[in-house]
Protein backbone atom coordinates (compact mmCIF):
# COMPACT_ATOMS: atom_id res chain seq x y z
CA UNK A 1 0.00 0.00 0.00
CA UNK A 2 3.22 2.12 0.88
CA UNK A 3 3.97 1.77 -2.97
CA UNK A 4 0.27 2.77 -4.61
CA UNK A 5 -0.05 6.45 -1.76
CA UNK A 6 3.96 7.22 -3.07
CA UNK A 7 2.49 6.57 -6.83
CA UNK A 8 -0.20 8.55 -6.10
CA UNK A 9 1.47 11.38 -4.94
CA UNK A 10 3.77 11.42 -7.76
CA UNK A 11 0.87 11.06 -10.14
CA UNK A 12 -0.61 14.06 -8.41
CA UNK A 13 2.72 16.19 -8.98
CA UNK A 14 2.55 15.14 -12.55
CA UNK A 15 -1.05 16.37 -12.88
CA UNK A 16 -0.70 19.52 -11.21
CA UNK A 17 2.51 20.64 -13.50
CA UNK A 18 1.03 19.69 -16.69
CA UNK A 19 0.24 22.48 -19.63
CA UNK A 20 -1.39 22.37 -22.73
CA UNK A 21 -0.93 25.14 -25.54
CA UNK A 22 -2.41 23.80 -27.94
CA UNK A 23 -6.06 21.20 -28.51
CA UNK A 24 -3.08 18.32 -29.41
CA UNK A 25 -2.05 18.71 -26.00
CA UNK A 26 -5.18 18.57 -24.26
CA UNK A 27 -6.08 15.49 -26.29
CA UNK A 28 -2.94 13.28 -25.34
CA UNK A 29 -3.57 14.41 -21.60
CA UNK A 30 -6.78 13.10 -22.05
CA UNK A 31 -5.52 9.85 -23.19
CA UNK A 32 -3.03 9.55 -20.22
CA UNK A 33 -4.83 10.18 -17.82
CA UNK A 34 -8.77 9.69 -18.43
CA UNK A 35 -8.47 7.16 -21.92
CA UNK A 36 -10.09 3.61 -21.60
CA UNK A 37 -6.20 2.91 -20.88
CA UNK A 38 -5.22 5.90 -19.21
CA UNK A 39 -3.43 6.14 -15.43
CA UNK A 40 -6.79 6.93 -13.98
CA UNK A 41 -8.77 3.45 -14.73
CA UNK A 42 -5.18 1.76 -13.77
CA UNK A 43 -4.76 3.38 -10.22
CA UNK A 44 -8.61 2.57 -10.06
CA UNK A 45 -8.08 -1.29 -10.49
CA UNK A 46 -5.85 -1.65 -7.48
CA UNK A 47 -8.80 -1.37 -4.97
CA UNK A 48 -8.84 -4.96 -5.27
CA UNK A 49 -5.90 -5.83 -3.58
CA UNK A 50 -6.39 -2.88 -1.11
CA UNK A 51 -6.97 -4.90 2.73
CA UNK A 52 -10.64 -4.64 3.77
CA UNK A 53 -10.46 -2.63 6.65
CA UNK A 54 -8.69 0.44 4.26
CA UNK A 55 -10.82 -0.03 1.32
CA UNK A 56 -13.41 2.95 2.81
CA UNK A 57 -9.67 5.31 3.08
CA UNK A 58 -8.10 4.67 -0.36
CA UNK A 59 -11.65 4.55 -1.85
CA UNK A 60 -11.77 8.40 -1.07
CA UNK A 61 -8.17 9.11 -2.29
CA UNK A 62 -8.81 7.40 -5.64
CA UNK A 63 -11.54 9.49 -6.17
CA UNK A 64 -9.84 12.57 -5.39
CA UNK A 65 -7.39 11.83 -8.00
CA UNK A 66 -10.06 11.35 -10.42
CA UNK A 67 -11.49 14.40 -9.76
CA UNK A 68 -7.99 16.06 -9.65
CA UNK A 69 -7.72 14.38 -13.30
CA UNK A 70 -10.88 15.89 -14.60
CA UNK A 71 -10.56 19.05 -13.48
CA UNK A 72 -7.47 19.44 -14.81
CA UNK A 73 -8.33 18.16 -18.26
CA UNK A 74 -10.82 20.85 -18.08
CA UNK A 75 -8.74 23.72 -17.35
CA UNK A 76 -6.85 22.72 -19.95
CA UNK A 77 -9.57 22.74 -22.60
CA UNK A 78 -10.79 26.15 -21.57
CA UNK A 79 -7.42 27.54 -22.17
CA UNK A 80 -6.44 25.47 -25.24
CA UNK A 81 -9.04 24.18 -26.74
CA UNK A 82 -10.05 20.45 -28.29
CA UNK A 83 -9.46 18.84 -31.69
CA UNK A 84 -12.94 19.03 -31.80
CA UNK A 85 -13.17 22.99 -31.56
CA UNK A 86 -10.24 23.17 -33.67
CA UNK A 87 -11.35 24.69 -37.56
CA UNK A 88 -9.13 21.75 -38.62
CA UNK A 89 -10.81 18.71 -37.43
CA UNK A 90 -14.16 20.00 -39.38
CA UNK A 91 -14.88 17.83 -42.22
CA UNK A 92 -15.99 20.37 -44.75
CA UNK A 93 -16.82 17.77 -47.20
CA UNK A 94 -19.93 16.44 -44.87
CA UNK A 95 -23.32 16.93 -46.97
CA UNK A 96 -24.96 20.78 -45.07
CA UNK A 97 -28.40 20.07 -43.13
CA UNK A 98 -31.17 20.50 -45.72
CA UNK A 99 -33.10 23.91 -45.94
CA UNK A 100 -36.59 23.82 -46.39
CA UNK A 101 -37.40 26.25 -49.55
CA UNK A 102 -40.88 28.16 -49.29
CA UNK A 103 -42.47 29.03 -52.50
CA UNK A 104 -44.02 32.56 -53.97
CA UNK A 105 -47.79 32.94 -53.38
CA UNK A 106 -49.79 32.68 -56.23
CA UNK A 107 -51.38 36.22 -55.93
CA UNK A 108 -47.60 37.05 -56.15
CA UNK A 109 -46.87 35.01 -59.05
CA UNK A 110 -49.73 36.19 -61.09
CA UNK A 111 -49.60 39.78 -59.76
CA UNK A 112 -45.62 39.67 -61.38
CA UNK A 113 -46.63 38.46 -64.39
CA UNK A 114 -48.71 41.77 -65.09
CA UNK A 115 -46.33 43.88 -63.78
CA UNK A 116 -43.44 42.77 -65.85
CA UNK A 117 -45.15 42.64 -69.05
CA UNK A 118 -45.89 46.50 -68.34
CA UNK A 119 -42.02 47.01 -67.08
CA UNK A 120 -41.15 45.87 -70.53
CA UNK A 121 -43.47 48.85 -71.80
CA UNK A 122 -41.73 51.42 -69.56
CA UNK A 123 -43.86 51.54 -66.87
CA UNK A 124 -42.79 52.05 -63.62
CA UNK A 125 -44.16 50.60 -60.42
CA UNK A 126 -45.40 52.33 -57.94
CA UNK A 127 -47.06 51.60 -54.38
CA UNK A 128 -48.88 53.55 -51.68
CA UNK A 129 -50.75 53.36 -48.27
CA UNK A 130 -54.18 50.80 -47.70
CA UNK A 131 -55.50 53.45 -45.50
CA UNK A 132 -56.54 56.41 -47.35
CA UNK A 133 -58.22 60.04 -46.94
CA UNK A 134 -61.64 60.58 -48.65
CA UNK A 135 -59.75 62.52 -51.07
CA UNK A 136 -57.60 60.21 -52.59
CA UNK A 137 -59.52 57.41 -52.64
CA UNK A 138 -62.69 59.09 -54.20
CA UNK A 139 -63.14 62.84 -54.23
CA UNK A 140 -60.54 63.31 -56.63
CA UNK A 141 -61.50 60.67 -58.83
CA UNK A 142 -64.62 62.79 -59.76
CA UNK A 143 -66.64 60.21 -57.52
CA UNK A 144 -69.78 62.14 -56.83
CA UNK A 145 -70.66 62.61 -53.58
CA UNK A 146 -73.52 60.55 -53.82
CA UNK A 147 -71.91 58.05 -55.04
CA UNK A 148 -73.24 54.09 -54.19
CA UNK A 149 -69.35 53.08 -53.53
CA UNK A 150 -68.64 55.53 -50.46
CA UNK A 151 -71.55 54.08 -49.04
CA UNK A 152 -70.77 52.02 -45.75
CA UNK A 153 -72.03 49.19 -47.42
CA UNK A 154 -69.42 48.88 -49.82
CA UNK A 155 -66.56 50.42 -47.91
CA UNK A 156 -64.41 49.82 -44.27
CA UNK A 157 -64.45 53.06 -42.87
CA UNK A 158 -62.16 53.99 -40.01
CA UNK A 159 -64.46 54.11 -36.81
CA UNK A 160 -62.67 57.09 -34.86
CA UNK A 161 -62.01 59.22 -38.28
CA UNK A 162 -64.74 58.88 -41.29
CA UNK A 163 -62.20 60.38 -43.58
CA UNK A 164 -60.08 57.53 -43.65
CA UNK A 165 -61.19 54.43 -45.08
CA UNK A 166 -59.47 51.33 -46.42
CA UNK A 167 -59.35 52.05 -50.04
CA UNK A 168 -61.09 50.70 -52.46
CA UNK A 169 -58.99 50.61 -55.82
CA UNK A 170 -55.19 51.42 -56.08
CA UNK A 171 -56.32 54.77 -57.80
CA UNK A 172 -55.26 56.83 -54.60
CA UNK A 173 -51.37 55.63 -55.74
CA UNK A 174 -52.32 57.60 -59.08
CA UNK A 175 -53.70 60.25 -57.43
CA UNK A 176 -50.66 61.21 -55.26
CA UNK A 177 -48.24 60.40 -58.33
CA UNK A 178 -50.20 62.87 -60.06
CA UNK A 179 -50.04 65.23 -57.50
CA UNK A 180 -46.64 65.35 -57.24
CA UNK A 181 -46.57 67.41 -60.58
CA UNK A 182 -43.81 65.59 -62.57
CA UNK A 183 -45.16 64.95 -65.69
CA UNK A 184 -45.07 62.41 -67.90
CA UNK A 185 -46.32 59.64 -65.91
CA UNK A 186 -46.17 55.88 -66.98
CA UNK A 187 -46.71 54.01 -63.50
CA UNK A 188 -48.40 50.76 -63.05
CA UNK A 189 -49.44 50.16 -59.40
CA UNK A 190 -50.37 46.74 -58.39
CA UNK A 191 -52.02 46.30 -54.86
CA UNK A 192 -54.32 45.39 -52.12
CA UNK A 193 -58.23 46.76 -52.01
CA UNK A 194 -60.75 46.36 -49.72
CA UNK A 195 -64.75 46.05 -50.27
CA UNK A 196 -67.21 45.74 -47.77
CA UNK A 197 -69.05 42.32 -49.20
CA UNK A 198 -69.95 38.89 -48.15
CA UNK A 199 -67.50 36.53 -48.41
CA UNK A 200 -67.86 33.32 -50.45
CA UNK A 201 -66.28 31.14 -52.95
CA UNK A 202 -66.29 33.87 -55.42
CA UNK A 203 -65.87 37.17 -53.90
CA UNK A 204 -64.21 38.48 -50.32
CA UNK A 205 -63.69 41.64 -48.57
CA UNK A 206 -60.18 42.31 -49.84
CA UNK A 207 -58.55 41.40 -53.44
CA UNK A 208 -55.70 42.58 -55.45
CA UNK A 209 -55.43 44.68 -58.32
CA UNK A 210 -53.14 45.95 -61.09
CA UNK A 211 -54.16 49.62 -62.47
CA UNK A 212 -51.84 51.64 -65.01
CA UNK A 213 -52.06 55.20 -65.71
CA UNK A 214 -50.06 57.09 -68.69
CA UNK A 215 -50.17 61.17 -68.84
CA UNK A 216 -48.32 63.24 -71.38
CA UNK A 217 -49.04 65.42 -74.27
CA UNK A 218 -51.57 63.93 -77.21
CA UNK A 219 -51.70 60.38 -75.94
CA UNK A 220 -54.81 59.43 -77.34
CA UNK A 221 -57.01 55.98 -76.96
CA UNK A 222 -55.52 54.45 -79.81
CA UNK A 223 -52.30 54.07 -77.61
CA UNK A 224 -54.50 52.89 -74.99
CA UNK A 225 -55.34 50.36 -77.14
CA UNK A 226 -51.84 49.27 -78.75
CA UNK A 227 -50.67 49.18 -75.11
CA UNK A 228 -53.56 47.05 -74.14
CA UNK A 229 -53.10 44.65 -77.28
CA UNK A 230 -49.30 44.11 -76.14
CA UNK A 231 -50.25 42.95 -72.70
CA UNK A 232 -53.19 40.65 -73.73
CA UNK A 233 -50.49 38.86 -76.64
CA UNK A 234 -48.23 38.89 -73.95
CA UNK A 235 -49.99 37.14 -71.56
CA UNK A 236 -52.44 35.07 -73.22
CA UNK A 237 -50.38 34.35 -76.54
CA UNK A 238 -50.67 35.40 -79.81
CA UNK A 239 -53.64 33.67 -80.90
CA UNK A 240 -56.08 35.33 -78.53
CA UNK A 241 -58.82 37.63 -80.07
CA UNK A 242 -59.84 41.02 -78.35
CA UNK A 243 -62.78 43.25 -78.06
CA UNK A 244 -63.83 46.57 -76.38
CA UNK A 245 -67.08 47.18 -74.68
CA UNK A 246 -68.46 50.53 -74.25
CA UNK A 247 -68.93 51.21 -69.95
CA UNK A 248 -68.99 53.84 -67.71
CA UNK A 249 -66.20 55.01 -64.77
CA UNK A 250 -66.67 58.43 -63.13
CA UNK A 251 -62.81 58.78 -63.78
CA UNK A 252 -62.54 58.19 -67.27
CA UNK A 253 -64.47 59.75 -70.25
CA UNK A 254 -64.95 57.36 -72.45
CA UNK A 255 -64.54 54.15 -70.51
CA UNK A 256 -64.17 50.51 -72.10
CA UNK A 257 -64.36 46.76 -70.88
CA UNK A 258 -62.13 44.98 -72.71
CA UNK A 259 -62.70 40.76 -73.38
CA UNK A 260 -60.87 38.31 -74.91
CA UNK A 261 -61.72 35.42 -76.78
CA UNK A 262 -62.08 32.21 -73.97
CA UNK A 263 -58.53 30.99 -73.50
CA UNK A 264 -59.94 27.92 -72.22
CA UNK A 265 -62.24 26.62 -74.79
CA UNK A 266 -60.72 28.81 -77.76
CA UNK A 267 -63.55 30.95 -77.90
CA UNK A 268 -66.20 27.74 -79.45
CA UNK A 269 -68.54 28.36 -75.42
CA UNK A 270 -67.52 26.71 -72.25
CA UNK A 271 -68.80 27.37 -68.46
CA UNK A 272 -65.52 29.58 -67.69
CA UNK A 273 -67.21 32.18 -70.89
CA UNK A 274 -70.59 31.33 -69.33
CA UNK A 275 -70.91 29.63 -73.38
CA UNK A 276 -70.18 33.35 -74.28
CA UNK A 277 -67.02 32.60 -76.02
CA UNK A 278 -65.04 35.64 -74.38
CA UNK A 279 -63.75 36.52 -70.81
CA UNK A 280 -63.45 39.94 -69.30
CA UNK A 281 -60.52 40.90 -68.28
CA UNK A 282 -59.89 44.78 -67.50
CA UNK A 283 -61.43 48.24 -67.85
CA UNK A 284 -60.12 50.99 -68.87
CA UNK A 285 -60.70 54.38 -70.31
CA UNK A 286 -59.40 57.81 -71.18
CA UNK A 287 -58.53 59.64 -68.02
CA UNK A 288 -61.76 62.62 -67.41
CA UNK A 289 -60.59 66.22 -67.56
CA UNK A 290 -61.81 66.65 -63.83
CA UNK A 291 -59.58 63.95 -62.60
CA UNK A 292 -56.54 65.60 -64.10
CA UNK A 293 -57.74 69.21 -62.93
CA UNK A 294 -58.12 68.08 -59.31
CA UNK A 295 -54.29 67.01 -59.24
CA UNK A 296 -53.15 70.78 -61.31
CA UNK A 297 -52.52 68.79 -64.48
CA UNK A 298 -53.85 71.07 -67.57
CA UNK A 299 -56.37 68.49 -69.49
CA UNK A 300 -55.76 70.91 -72.32
CA UNK A 301 -52.39 70.49 -72.71
CA UNK A 302 -52.23 66.80 -71.19
CA UNK A 303 -54.47 63.56 -71.59
CA UNK A 304 -53.77 60.21 -70.20
CA UNK A 305 -55.30 56.63 -70.56
CA UNK A 306 -55.86 54.05 -67.10
CA UNK A 307 -56.64 50.72 -66.62
CA UNK A 308 -57.48 48.14 -63.61
CA UNK A 309 -57.76 44.81 -63.42
CA UNK A 310 -58.25 42.31 -60.71
CA UNK A 311 -55.61 39.59 -59.65
CA UNK A 312 -57.48 36.92 -57.97
CA UNK A 313 -59.74 35.86 -61.04
CA UNK A 314 -57.18 35.04 -63.67
CA UNK A 315 -54.99 33.19 -60.91
CA UNK A 316 -57.62 31.21 -60.54
CA UNK A 317 -58.43 30.20 -63.99
CA UNK A 318 -54.40 29.88 -64.65
CA UNK A 319 -54.17 27.65 -61.49
CA UNK A 320 -57.31 25.71 -61.30
CA UNK A 321 -58.27 27.05 -57.95
CA UNK A 322 -62.15 27.43 -57.24
CA UNK A 323 -61.96 29.27 -54.07
CA UNK A 324 -61.02 32.50 -53.62
CA UNK A 325 -60.64 32.08 -49.87
CA UNK A 326 -57.90 29.77 -50.19
CA UNK A 327 -55.31 32.92 -51.07
CA UNK A 328 -56.05 34.06 -47.33
CA UNK A 329 -56.48 31.18 -45.36
CA UNK A 330 -52.11 30.25 -45.28
CA UNK A 331 -52.91 26.34 -45.40
CA UNK A 332 -49.47 25.55 -46.18
CA UNK A 333 -50.60 22.79 -48.51
CA UNK A 334 -52.33 24.57 -50.84
CA UNK A 335 -49.28 27.21 -50.92
CA UNK A 336 -46.43 24.87 -51.35
CA UNK A 337 -47.91 23.65 -54.57
CA UNK A 338 -46.94 26.99 -56.85
CA UNK A 339 -43.67 27.07 -58.29
CA UNK A 340 -41.88 29.08 -60.95
CA UNK A 341 -39.23 31.35 -61.44
CA UNK A 342 -41.08 34.78 -60.82
C1 LIG B 1 -56.85 57.59 -62.24
C2 LIG B 1 -57.64 57.71 -63.34
C3 LIG B 1 -58.30 56.62 -63.84
C4 LIG B 1 -58.52 53.04 -63.36
C5 LIG B 1 -59.54 52.14 -63.99
C6 LIG B 1 -60.92 50.43 -64.23
C7 LIG B 1 -61.20 51.15 -65.34
C8 LIG B 1 -61.57 49.16 -63.85
C9 LIG B 1 -61.77 47.39 -62.26
C10 LIG B 1 -61.29 46.16 -62.89
C11 LIG B 1 -61.70 45.00 -62.05
C12 LIG B 1 -61.49 47.26 -60.81
O1 LIG B 1 -60.33 45.10 -59.94
S1 LIG B 1 -61.55 45.55 -60.45
O2 LIG B 1 -62.69 45.34 -59.67
N1 LIG B 1 -61.16 48.58 -62.74
O3 LIG B 1 -62.44 48.69 -64.53
N2 LIG B 1 -59.97 51.00 -63.44
S2 LIG B 1 -60.25 52.50 -65.41
O4 LIG B 1 -58.79 54.34 -63.77
C13 LIG B 1 -58.15 55.40 -63.23
C14 LIG B 1 -57.35 55.27 -62.14
C15 LIG B 1 -56.69 56.36 -61.63
C16 LIG B 1 -56.13 58.77 -61.66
Amino acid sequence: MEELLKQLEAYRAEINASTATDPKAVEEFRIKWLGTKGLVKSVMGEMKNVPADQKKAFGQLLNDFKVLAENKFEALKETAGTPESASGSIDLSLPADEMPLGSRHPINLMRNRIVSIFQRLGFAVAEGPEIEDDWHNFTALNLPEHHPARDMQDTFYVQQNPDWLLRTHTSNVQIREMEKGKLPIRGIFPGRVYRNETVSARSHCFFHQVEGLYIDENVSFADLKQTLYFFVKEMYGKDVRVRFRPSYFPFTEPSAEMDVSCFICGGSGCNICKKTGWVEILGCGMVHPNVLQNCNIDPNKYTGFAFGMGIERPAMLKYGINDIRLFSENDIRFLKQFTAAI
